[in-house]
């Protein structure tokens, strides 16, 4: 859909062609006499003192990087530098004009932006708010150390506070802007308007776009920026970016009151490498970056390239752009070309670039060409820039200096748990905005809910079991505890692909459709790396989301934000991020290899996400509710299989009410004293299965004990329960080799050795592709190869004739094959 979009063959088969328009290239060439009435002499001074700052910040780090010591202060820094000297006017550029509330994302090469960005949001707070943010970013760690002695203005006293945190945090040490944990390349201040830095190449232009649907969703002020490097637009994340950043309905769609097209600049930041291939000549073809705009949309993405050897015509520029953004004509692409006479690294031995280019280019540096430009324009005086100069590069040597002292910036304890207990923020928030949250129409009238009201919420009615046509089921369960969230928090949101007009592609958010407006409920575009990176964006500025995955095999696409993104940003802020996301990841059967799947295991793996797995209705709806109201990143696998399931286990059926459900806990289904069958996923029914067997044909009674959970797992019930019975199965869908199980297995040979009468068996499917619907009886664990199992390697049973073969001989042979 939507509905309303007709396509009519008439139109779409007339004769016509693409028109471009021209992309400018270095339009801006005013002289700083016609730009006086735009800037006070003040500005220019600024601007310059700025970029010297920039470069006096990084040069320290240059020389003890590589000579071990700066005027004489020796200092080891083991960690990275990716250094951006000749850089400076683009980044004092970029960030000049704006407003501490746009919100500015960058790279791994980011200091300078970092540190202009600060300088300009420093000059427009005033000291009230200074001494605000100041006093109360982290109770004053940052402040006490650098108001010691310090006489002077609220503004410098910002300045010494600002370049500390920043040279702290690049050194790990507490009194950084993230306790340490960021570091160089992922240092972030939000107070200023500084987001996350992103080690990833291109990490920033997924995850931005979230930060402006944020704005927009939420009608915040300011725009976004994504600094991202030349050759990031090789990325496949940075063009999903662009493409969610792009899409129609923003404009078409959308109330025209939420303001238009997301206000995000994607500003590549070309310095004409990457570390060392050449993207104009080498390694892309598309000669100007500004060149994509033109593949987006109508607007070419209003892209132009400038020159940011120059602050002047980026700062023309981002004031042009912002204006754009803010009357909804976003997005922007700009290309501001710049070079970095610095190498990648100080460890780069510039193999890649001839010392004739760079001496160039050194001949040409921003910084000396800016100074002359103003001189000789008389806007200021010679004494004046090498006064702010000096003045600015005492405090920045001032500041390195308290740095790199032990006592005054200490780095956290050999034996401190700082980084464990970041990992999740733990939090409880039932709304992130007090605002009404918007609905197109009354709940109780939406056909969804009337038509869930008519269904029967216990395993039994009557004393018969329950039609799987008259059942509340999974989808129904997932659907009643998401429109709940819809209904209390403001800031929530759901989008992912056919989201919107279809239901969601599995049906779970049919009706929604009719209750939401659009900027709550969107469809994306077939974007996986985008639906999570936005959704990362959104989460990290303070709105809850819920994005979707279609098929667990799809994760593929959306790794880095799934990885990286999602499960790091809480503890990489030291825990000054939360993360209110909840990624719905569909997990498929019948559809063969690609779309099959379990890889539970793939985030299990990860630190930083909780991830669970319920399959009944009552698992399902309130271990959503909680996922919704906690403040963690939660992967919620949902599978294919059981969708349509009723409650089988919770005789009083699923409350109509608000619930939740811990999301460490595993939940037991049939008590048992014979055996411990532990499962993961829709193996729960292959194990009730098995169980109903074990119970008609060998008077066995066992345990049933969903995980539910993967991470965090609370043991006890599991371990209580294997203690009793001495015997443990455990099973899921997940192919057998490196799954969840295998740890759990692992796990429970250590903690009840002493009560086992064998090892821990894992049942999984077969290390196979997952093969086509027919055959699914091949590779999927049935109760039958449960039962082998447990004959061959737990517990012999009388007359048994197994099926198929679960000898440890077999799973040599398999593990030799590698199958
Ligand atoms: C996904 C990913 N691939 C590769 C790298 C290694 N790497 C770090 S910086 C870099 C070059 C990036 O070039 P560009 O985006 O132009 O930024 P610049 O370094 O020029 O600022 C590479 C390949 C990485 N960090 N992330
Ligand atoms: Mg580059």
């Amino acid at each position: 859909m939507p509905k309303s979009i007709l396509i009519e063959p008439e139109v779409v088969f007339a004769r016509q062609t693409i028109r471009f328009y021209d992309i400018p290239v270095n339009a801006y060439q005013k002289s700083v006499q016609e730009e006086l009435a735009s800037y006070s002499p003040d500005d220019f001074l600024s601007i310059w003192r700025d970029m010297c700052a920039i470069r006096e910040f990084e040069s320290i780090l240059n020389e003890i990087k590589t000579k071990g010591a700066y005027k004489g202060v020796a200092y080891n820094h083991a960690g990275p530098a990716h250094l951006s000297i000749g850089q400076e006017a683009a980044a004092v550029g970029m960030a000049f004009s704006l407003a501490p509330e746009d919100h500015i994302f960058g790279s791994h090469r980011s200091h300078g932006e970092i540190l202009a960005k600060g300088f300009s949001a420093i000059r427009r707070l005033s000291d009230a708010q200074l001494m605000e943010i100041m006093t109360s970013f982290r109770d004053g760690a940052l402040l006490h150390p650098v108001e010691k002695g310090y006489q002077g203005t609220v503004q410098g006293l910002a300045l010494r506070f600002f370049t500390y945190g920043a040279y702290s945090e690049i050194f790990a040490r507490e009194t950084g802007f993230n306790r340490g944990l960021g570091g160089s390349m992922h240092a972030f201040f939000a107070p200023f308007g500084i987001y996350p830095n992103n080690a990833i190449v291109g990490g920033s232009g997924s995850v931005a776009p979230g930060a402006a649907l944020f704005k927009r969703v939420n009608r915040k002020p300011g725009i976004v920026v994504a600094n991202i490097g030349d050759a990031s637009f090789g990325c496949g994340p940075v063009w999903e970016g662009i493409t969610f950043s792009a899409m129609d309905q923003y404009r078409q769609l959308w109330d025209e009151a939420l303001g238009g097209g997301l206000p995000i600049i994607f500003n590549c930041m070309n310095n004409f490498y990457g570390m060392g291939g050449q993207p104009v000549g080498e390694t892309m073809g598309m000669q100007f970056i500004a060149r994509i705009g033109a593949g987006v949309n109508e607007d070419q993405m209003h892209a132009e390239r400038v020159n940011g050897y120059n602050p002047l015509p980026v700062i023309d520029a981002f004031r042009r752009k912002k204006k754009m953004l803010l009357e909804g004509r976003g997005p922007v692409l700009l290309d501001t070309v710049t070079y970095r006479i610095s190498g990648h690294s100080p460890s780069d031995a510039s193999s890649y670039r001839s010392k004739e280019e760079v001496e160039r280019w050194q001949r040409a540096d921003s910084i000396p060409a800016f100074r002359s430009t103003l001189v000789e324009n008389r806007v200021v005086t010679e004494g004046a820039l090498d006064e702010a100069k000096a003045a600015i590069e005492a405090t920045i040597f001032d500041m390195f200096q308290l740095a790199i002292d032990l006592d005054a910036s200490p780095r956290v304890a050999a034996d401190s748990e700082l980084v464990g207990s970041v990992m999740f923020s733990n939090r409880r928030v039932e709304k992130f905005d007090d605002r009404e949250p918007e609905f197109l129409q009354d709940l109780a009238g939406n056909p969804r809910v009337q038509q869930i009201r008519g269904k029967i919420r216990t395993p039994t009615y009557a004393g018969k079991p329950v039609l799987k046509m008259k059942a509340y089921n999974v989808r129904d369960a997932i659907f009643e505890a998401i429109l709940h969230r819809f209904s209390v928090d403001p800031t929530m949101i759901a989008f992912g692909e056919e989201n919107r007009d279809w239901g969601g592609a599995f049906a779970v958010y049919r009706g929604l459709t009719e209750a939401l407006p659009y900027h709550r409920l969107f469809n994306s575009s077939i974007s996986e790396a985008a639906i999570v990176g936005a959704a990362v964006g959104y989460g990290l500025e303070g709105g809850r989301v819920v994005a979707e995955l279609m098929y667990a095999d799809f994760m593929g696409r959306a790794g880095d934000e799934i990885f990286n993104q999602l499960a790091k940003w809480q503890s990489m802020s030291a825990g000054q991020l939360c993360m209110p996301v909840v990624l719905r990841i569909s997990v498929g059967a019948k559809y063969g290899a690609q779309h099959s799947q379990d890889w539970t295991a793939l985030v299990h793996h990860i630190p930083g996400l909780r991830v669970v797995y319920p399959v009944t209705p009552y698992d399902a709806k309130g271990m959503m509710n909680t996922a919704l109201a906690g403040t963690d990143p939660v992967i919620f696998f949902e599978s294919q299989k059981v969708y349509d399931f009723g409650e089988m286990f919770v005789e009083q059926g699923v409350p109509e009410g608000y619930y939740e459900i811990d999301l460490s806990e595993p939940s037991i289904k049939r008590k048992g004293k014979d055996l411990t069958i532990v499962t993961l996923g829709p193996a729960l029914y292959t194990a009730i299965a098995a169980a109903d067997q074990l119970q008609a044909r060998f008077g066995l009674a066992a345990e049933v004990i969903d995980l539910r959970s993967v991470n965090p797992l609370n043991y006890a019930t599991v371990v209580k329960s294997v203690r009793k019975t001495g015997k443990a199965l455990l099973a899921s869908d997940a192919v057998e080799r490196g799954c969840v199980m295998q740890t759990v297995a692992a796990n429970l040979t250590q903690l009840c050795f002493d009560d086992l009468d064998a090892p821990p068996v894992v049942v999984g499917s077969r290390n196979w592709i997952t093969p086509a619907a027919e055959l699914e009886a091949l590779f999927f664990p049935q109760p039958s190869w449960l039962l082998d199992a447990i004959h061959e390697r737990i517990l012999p049973l009388k007359g048994y004739q197994p099926q198929t073969n679960q000898t440890l001989e077999e799973m040599v042979r398999r593990s030799r094959l590698g199958v």
